[in-house]
């Protein structure tokens, strides 16, 4: 496995390329130009700038998190060709910088949804919350102003004013939609990227929905083992395969996570990981804690074991953590402090030596 760390560029991120530079065992950092809008062609010059800033730390820069998917697309109305033809020169000139993995989601409308961005824990740190009751409870403007008030620095990827603006209109335009056309538009989809992602040599990995329950009466689709077969299934292809995290698929309870690894690792399907922990305070509600098992509720050691055992050479990087330290005065993106996920980046290389060496 190749151990990497989200960043979400220069203007985006108050985490320098030197400190992530610095956390052992980072081979390159996993990105994005957030200021593009889904459905738009990337810039050349932009990329280039982007590759060549990376590189010029040290670190590489393979994968992609997100290219996002245009709503036309997952609704599948008749502008999603020419949303699809953009993603398809996206994906041309992403080979160019030599990336070779694509990460996204098929969530409808909303990337995701917690009811707390810095939940105070005990020991004085803080983290993102789900209260699934709140959630239930609150109108999806609601939650956007309590982002937006909350996290003052930065925009958070999927609830950008821009897009709150047209929120009430799109979540209709799903109203009724059936599970049936929701797969049929994701085949469209498949079928028209998959061959390109094959000629490019790109793996195009879905991430699955998070979190795995229906919100504001949208739909949730990538949630379990049999919905990720599902899709897998929509385009056999090697390159259609998963962004496998642990955290958004552990918050299902019942989803057997070794399992699942084992399963679509050993067919090749996985192409990307995001390992990270949460705790459950019960049946519905969770915080994202620590990455040790000790202080979560899903097991690493387990999941590191099920990702040895498919011989996964692919990327890894831990995800959302808490905010600790000097971290907890002020607001950075949350669930992207520099510090927790550094800790949890070193504690999942042990675990690796660890089941490595055994
Ligand atoms: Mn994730």
């Amino acid at each position: 496995m190749k151990m990497t760390f989200r960043w979400f560029g220069a203007d985006q991120d108050p985490i320098s390329l030197e400190h992530i530079r610095q956390i052992p065992g980072m081979t390159g950092v996993v990105t994005s130009l957030l200021t593009i809008p889904a459905g738009d062609v990337w810039p050349m010059d932009m990329l280039i700038a982007m590759k060549e800033q990376v590189a010029s730390h040290g670190l590489e820069v393979e994968v992609i998190e997100s290219v996002n998917i245009h709503e036309d697309i997952k609704l599948g109305l008749p502008s999603r060709d020419e949303k699809i033809t953009n993603y398809i020169t996206t994906m041309e000139r992403l080979a160019k910088i030599d990336i070779k993995c694509i990460c996204y989601n098929m969530m409808p409308v909303l990337d995701w949804a917690r009811s707390h961005l810095y939940y105070n824990l005990p020991d004085g740190s803080n983290t993102m919350k789900y209260e699934a009751e709140f959630i239930q409870g609150v109108s999806v403007e609601e939650l956007a102003n309590r982002y937006a008030k909350e996290a003052d620095t930065y925009e958070m990827p999927g609830w950008e004013p821009e897009r709150m603006k047209t929120i009430r209109a799109t979540l209709e335009a799903y109203n009724g939609m059936e599970t049936d056309t929701f797969y049929a538009n994701m085949k469209y989809f498949l079928d028209a990227i998959i061959p390109h992602a094959e000629r490019l040599n790109i793996k195009m990995g879905v991430h699955p929905d998070d979190p795995p329950q229906p919100i504001f009466g949208l739909p949730k689709l990538i949630i379990s083992r049999d919905n990720i077969r599902r899709y897998l299934n929509l385009n056999p292809s090697p390159n259609n395969g998963l962004t496998f995290c642990t955290g958004s698929l552990g918050a299902k309870k019942g989803n057997d996570l070794p399992a699942m690894i084992r399963e679509f690792g050993m067919e090749g399907r996985i192409h990307f990981a995001h390992v990270r922990n949460l705790r459950f305070e019960n049946e519905t509600d969770f915080y994202e804690s620590a990455h040790l098992s000790s202080h979560g509720s899903l097991d690493m050691y387990d999941i590191m074991r099920a990702l040895h055992d498919i011989d996964y050479k692919g990327w890894i990087r831990p995800d959302h953590g808490r905010m600790i330290w000097e971290e907890t005065k002020r607001k950075g993106r949350p669930g992207y402090g520099l510090y927790d996920r550094a800790l949890g980046a070193t504690y999942l290389q042990g675990l690796w030596e660890a089941i490595d060496r055994g």
